[in-house]
């Protein structure tokens, strides 16, 4: 079949909303908008460990203890199937991660803010994570098979997450005046970040465009930031948390929330590699990425071995 032809039957295919799987034939242009999307969706998992992981030994009790390692080690398990998805077009893990690091492929702006403190941990979980379902809800029914499928279980252990995240922010809330006061400052610096992991507006988002042609985007950055800001409001109300947004405001005709402007300057600093911790997350990355070589290389050496056995 020459380019046309593959490009044709591949759209009919989306058109009657089957599944593309890795042996089918696919444009170029698809492949690669894919390989982007899913690298970073799973650098964005594996950075994200690294604000978490700044307080696991310092959690206040040993359940929170062990709540917040087993989700971190939710967001290594869903890194790793979504290195695999994207294994899957063709492209290998060390190329991925080269890229992470020469600062080709990108990871969620959300991840290169510090965690300050413990009730960060409860903005991560509840803001973050709550952010990360409402995008990934929709993208489960994203046209990629293994991608798709990754989401199914990725989202279930998500909504544990925002919970663990929600609770923490609630208990807080219950707790003296200066437990509210570091809740509702983590509420503070966490909200517009949360806003922006959205992506750009509808309008200025350039690569919409193909995602809605070949469904791999199923609903917009400007639709699914609207829901999660409808949801998280009332959460909030309900445990005495302020939005910190004068401009919040219920808007009856449209039944949802109008909001303020975002910062899309700050975005673009921090996507770019100029928020206030891209430099320290990567050199952790980098530096633990080289100290792991041996587990590699006896990986590799292990397989070798396999291998002339059979
Ligand atoms: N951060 O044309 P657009 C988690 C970039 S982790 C950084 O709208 P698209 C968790 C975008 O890449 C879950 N960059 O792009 C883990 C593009 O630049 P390139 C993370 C962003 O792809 C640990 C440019 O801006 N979730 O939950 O159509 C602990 C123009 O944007 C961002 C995912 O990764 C951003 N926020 O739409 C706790 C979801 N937004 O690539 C929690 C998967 C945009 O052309 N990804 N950019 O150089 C997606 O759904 C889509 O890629 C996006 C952007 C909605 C994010």
């Amino acid at each position: 079949m020459d380019a046309i032809a593959i490009e044709n039957a591949f759209q009919e295919k989306i058109d009657k909303d089957l599944n593309i799987e890795p042996k089918d034939q696919m444009p170029e242009k698809y492949r690669l908008h894919l390989i982007r999307q899913i690298s970073q969706h799973a650098h964005s998992e594996v950075i994200g460990m690294q604000p978490e992981g700044n307080w696991i030994t310092r959690a206040p009790s040993l359940r929170s203890k062990q709540i917040l390692l087993a989700k971190i080690q939710d967001e290594g398990g869903h890194g790793l199937y979504l290195y695999s998805a994207a294994e899957t077009l063709g492209i290998s893990r060390e190329e991925m991660i080269e890229q992470l690091h020469s600062g080709k492929a990108k990871y969620s702006n959300i991840f290169n803010y510090p965690s300050l403190n413990w009730a960060d941990i409860g903005a991560i979980g509840w803001l973050v994570d709550g952010a990360a379902i409402v995008n990934q809800v929709s993208l489960q029914r994203t046209s990629y098979g293994p991608y798709a499928r990754a989401m199914v279980r990725i989202c279930k252990e998500e909504s544990f997450h925002q919970r663990q995240g929600y609770e923490i922010m609630a208990n807080m809330m219950k707790g003296t005046n200066e437990q509210k006061a570091m809740a509702q400052d983590a509420m503070n610096r966490w909200w517009w970040p949360s806003l922006m992991m959205f992506g750009p507006h509808d309008s200025d988002s350039p690569n919409s465009g193909n995602a809605f042609k070949w469904k791999i985007k199923r609903q917009s950055n400007d639709v699914l930031r609207q829901r999660f800001i409808d949801k998280t409001v009332q959460q909030a109300e309900v445990i005495g948390l302020s939005i910190p947004d004068k401009d919040l405001k219920w808007n009856e005709e449209k039944q949802c929330y109008d909001h303020g402007e975002i910062n899309w300057e700050e975005f673009n600093q921090v996507i770019n590699g100029n928020g206030p911790c891209n430099k320290q997350r990567m050199a952790h990355h980098i530096k633990y990425h080289n100290e792991g070589a041996w587990v590699r290389e006896a990986a590799a050496a292990y397989q070798k071995h396999i291998n002339e056995l059979n």
